[in-house]
């Protein structure tokens, strides 16, 4: 890695970033990375607002604009982040299915699905099995070389392939769901692998121990039995509760710690940015009131590292691109928040400081 100790000292991260260059405006290729980041432009069984399949590339944009410094661990960068570039043949997959998905949909709402609705159906079940299976490769063939993978969707059914190839190669693992939606729903509007299925289908994998959701508010009857009948096995922190006991006095970390303290050593994370209030997010695809705030979501993600626990992996998903570039400025300083946890929670020593230098600052102040 000489390449790599040469670029680390040519590279001056308070510089402008360049045009062109990748994700943060890091000069690193795949191999000198330590996190891959998958680019997944899939927006195949939206319900609501297009748009998120286009979030990568302006993730990518936006992401030029955040300061690399870090006030928990100022390198973090120097851990290499890549995102690999955006699959033309994923684009073009994504763009015809999702044109007979909006043809099948309008036949399904008339409650009479004919011969060739049924056809559209099943192309885009394979469509999307293909997607999930491509995901899955792609992330297997980095999980091999020791490098964490994180997924930049598309919608919320891009990271499936992400968990199953995880859930090869770790025998236990929980998923923290950061969501308006539970996403528990079996098989929704008759996709298999819509975004609205993911969890149902993520809980399936066997080392999926369990599933920690966050700032849920709006849900189905079968969902909710779901969780009640699971045991365990999913905790749903709703968006009511969790105002509820805020506007009681209790304190974020406080609820933060009992969220984190359902979670085993081995975290996933799935950020769907609608999990957050639709100020943050305003164009994304199914944007519900209420919600958690950035800083909410930022200290939660600190406190699963705090904790002592192992981010393994994560996603971001259901940025949307509106006429602003507001949405994904928000999701690139989601997805280095996310990058700069997961790298410290790989460290050895899990409990994280505030950098001294800016420690000192702050007290000179
Ligand atoms: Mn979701």
């Amino acid at each position: 890695m000489i390449n790599k100790d040469k670029k680390i000292a040519a590279f001056n991260p308070d510089d402008v970033a360049l045009a062109g260059s990748n994700i943060f405006g890091l000069p690193f290729t795949a191999e000198e990375s330590e996190i891959i980041l998958i680019p997944v432009p899939w927006e195949v069984t939206v319900s609501y607002s297009v748009g998120t399949a286009q979030a990568p590339e302006a993730i990518l944009k936006a992401s030029h604009q955040v300061d690399l410094f870090h006030l928990f661990h100022e390198s973090v960068w120097k851990q290499g982040i890549y995102m690999e570039p955006v699959s033309e043949e994923l684009k073009d997959i994504n763009r015809a299915m999702r044109s007979k998905a909006e043809k099948y949909l309008a036949e399904l709402v008339t409650g009479k699905l004919g011969k060739k609705a049924r056809a559209w159906l099943e192309e885009i079940n394979a469509a999307c099995h293909y997607m999930n299976d491509w995901v899955r490769q792609r992330a297997m063939h980095h999980l091999n070389q020791g490098r964490l993978v994180g997924v930049v969707g598309g919608d919320h059914s891009t990271p499936l392939g992400l968990i199953q190839a995880l859930s090869q190669v770790h025998s236990a693992f929980s998923i923290l769901q950061v969501d308006a939606h539970c996403d528990l729903r079996q098989a929704y509007e008759g996709f298999m692998y819509s975004h609205a299925s993911v969890m149902f289908n993520a809980v399936q994998l066997r080392p999926v121990t369990n599933l920690v959701q966050v700032g849920v508010r709006d849900l189905c009857a079968a969902e909710y039995d779901f969780i009640e009948k699971s045991g365990n096995r999913v905790a749903c922190f709703h968006n009511e509760y969790l105002s509820t006991e805020k506007f009681s006095g209790r304190s974020w970390k406080s609820l933060v710690d009992t969220i984190v303290s359902h979670l085993g050593e081995a975290v996933y994370i799935s950020f769907d940015i609608d999990g957050l209030e639709p100020s943050y997010c305003p164009h994304t695809g199914t944007p519900v009131p209420g919600g958690l705030t950035y800083n909410e979501a930022v200290y939660l993600i600190r406190r699963v590292v705090e904790s002592g626990r192992k981010i393994i992996g994560f996603d971001l998903n259901e940025v949307g691109v509106g006429p602003t570039e507001w949405d994904a400025n928000v999701g690139a300083r989601v997805l280095f928040e996310l990058c700069a946890w997961t790298g410290i929670s790989r460290q050895k020593n899990p409990s994280p400081q505030v950098s001294k230098r800016k420690r000192n600052r702050k007290t000179s102040q």
